[in-house]
């Protein structure tokens, strides 16, 4: 992927300090972004010295210039969860019949849920559903049912690392009917040891094309000590999603840049957000379209790559 020259496009110096608690924030990161109305939205993790974590909302004309509407985004109805959410982040936006849909992975006393929420084009969030037993976290929608279901990407936290957080080596595929109750189905793909994705979770929702579902997942590397997060390339099978039809062996995006380098942590590339212009009459994203990839940079600041379906299902095909 190519990275954007106006890279960082988002930083925290752009967060207007709306309130006391985001007057000067530590960083805004790991987007979720969609194309709705005519504009591009992103939908920004932004962490406050307290470190706590707030939900605002940034649009765009061009895809490269956001500005940061004034308000903090509250999900109505989560007040009501139990155990109580105390962070809500790296959300993941979804257009299902054209609704903005979004997956955030909530930290509780009893370990990270996964939550559904939707969005109205006042930018309100309402909490559809919250899987109060599954310990998981980076969940995608599919943007459309399959098999009758709707469809969602996960990642079981299985794996205790060093420092005690709990992470994972697989993306699973879960079920539901009503985007409230979910059923955990098969186990779409695991870490490579050894490689660049040991510890994987998904990036942004996946994208359908003529040849399957265009996944772009993140993969942590361990193994030179403090982790590596890159961005790498999959295709899933477009009935049965669980069955993956290639996957790269390389990553298409690593921390190079001083931004993805160096900052709250180092060495991370986190894909989020994903828009994809140019899908043709029956929804398809042909190997022309041009892909625009809005990552989280070192916990930092937001940057944006670029490519095209065709360079990126060349990427997902290398083995
Ligand atoms: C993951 C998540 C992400 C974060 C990444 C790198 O486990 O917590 O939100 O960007 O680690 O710190």
């Amino acid at each position: 992927m190519k990275r954007h020259s106006a890279n960082p496009i988002l930083t925290r110096a752009d967060v207007p300090a709306v309130s006391p608690l985001v007057a000067d924030p530590s960083s805004v990161f790991n987007p979720g972004a969609v194309r709705v109305g005519g504009r591009d939205l992103l939908l920004l993790r932004v962490q406050t010295r307290g470190r706590e974590t707030v939900l605002m909302a940034a649009e765009s004309e061009d895809g490269v210039r956001f500005t940061v509407r004034p308000r903090l985004l509250e999900i109505a109805g989560i007040e009501a969860v139990q155990p109580p959410p105390y962070h809500v982040y790296d959300p993941r936006l979804t257009l299902l019949d054209g609704v903005v849909h979004c997956v955030a992975s909530a930290d509780t006393e009893a370990g990270c849920r996964l939550l559904v929420a939707r969005m109205d084009e006042d930018l309100n969030l309402e909490l559809v559903g919250f899987d109060a037993d599954t310990e998981a976290r980076n969940g995608v929608l599919f943007p459309e049912r399959i098999g009758g279901r709707w469809c969602r990407l996960e990642r079981p936290n299985a794996t205790r690392l060093p420092s005690g957080t709990l992470s994972g080596d697989s993306i699973r595929l879960s079920f539901s009917e009503d985007l409230v109750t979910w059923t955990a189905g098969p186990t779409v793909m695991t870490g490579r040891f050894h490689y660049w994705d040991e510890l994987i979770g998904s990036g942004p929702p996946p994208v359908k094309t003529r040849e399957g579902w265009l996944h772009l997942y993140h993969g942590v590397a361990t193994h030179f000590g403090g982790g590596i997060y890159q961005a790498g390339a999959c295709l899933l099978d477009l009935e049965d999603p669980s069955r993956v039809l290639a996957r790269g062996r390389n990553n298409v995006l690593e921390p190079r840049e001083l931004y993805e380098t160096v900052g709250q942590v180092p060495n991370v590339v986190f894909p989020s957000g994903l828009i994809v212009e140019g899908l043709d009459d029956e929804g398809f994203a042909p190997p022309e379209a041009r892909v625009r990839l809005y990552y989280g940079a070192a916990d930092t600041c937001i940057a944006l790559a670029e490519s095209t379906i065709g360079e990126l299902l060349e990427a997902s095909r290398l083995t």
